[in-house]
């Protein structure tokens, strides 16, 4: 088996570094995921009584332990980015069959993103959850532009899915998935 090329390494990290490590000590582990939900709660106004803080908690943990089990090799409760590298190399063989707690993932993020909540991510929409990673407006308009191919593609949720795989999967630099989470290079 090919190693993952630096293109999708560099994809991989990205990830790693903007929406997972989200305390920035190097590795994901169940805080990171704790801080996640109070982050993406805050951003939407959903306080901790709210049906939807306690279901984005149990989508968001459920993350976690399907994460935990699938790449925490060495079993220390943290995954390591060679440990998150391997577990999307193994991905990358079969993209088609994502298992329960990557689809649980996808949905997640799509419904992070689709705030409005007509299914399809809007340039505005992404842009402000791009804006709460940190990531430039310019950088993610630029990408909403790259994968939206200029606004005319309406991205539903199974688009979403389809460049959701592709950005994991694929060595194609002009894949239009390389763009979901808010980088245009990975030079
Ligand atoms: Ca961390
Ligand atoms: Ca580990």
């Amino acid at each position: 088996m090919s190693p993952v090329s630096d293109f999708r390494k560099n994809k991989l990290k990205h990830v790693f570094n903007v929406f997972f490590d989200v305390n920035h000590s190097g590795n994901i582990d169940r805080k990171d995921f704790e801080l996640a939900v109070q982050q993406v709660c805050n951003m939407r106004g959903w306080d901790e009584n709210s049906p939807n803080f306690q279901s984005t908690k149990s989508r968001m943990m459920s993350v976690w332990d399907g994460l935990q089990q699938s790449a925490d090799d060495d079993q220390d409760g943290q995954v390591s980015l060679d440990e998150w590298c391997s577990m999307w190399e193994a991905f990358a063989r079969n993209p088609e069959s994502a298992s329960d707690w990557q689809n649980t993932y996808m949905d997640l993020m799509f419904d992070i993103i689709d705030t409005s909540g007509d299914g399809s991510i809007d340039q505005n929409e992404f842009s402000a959850v791009c804006d709460h990673y940190h990531i430039s407006r310019q950088e993610s308009l630029a990408a909403y532009k790259k994968f939206s191919d200029n606004g005319t593609i309406n991205v539903t949720r199974n688009v979403f899915h389809t460049y959701w795989r592709e950005y994991f999967s694929s060595d194609d630099e002009s894949a239009l998935g390389n763009f979901i989470f808010g980088k245009t290079s990975f030079i």
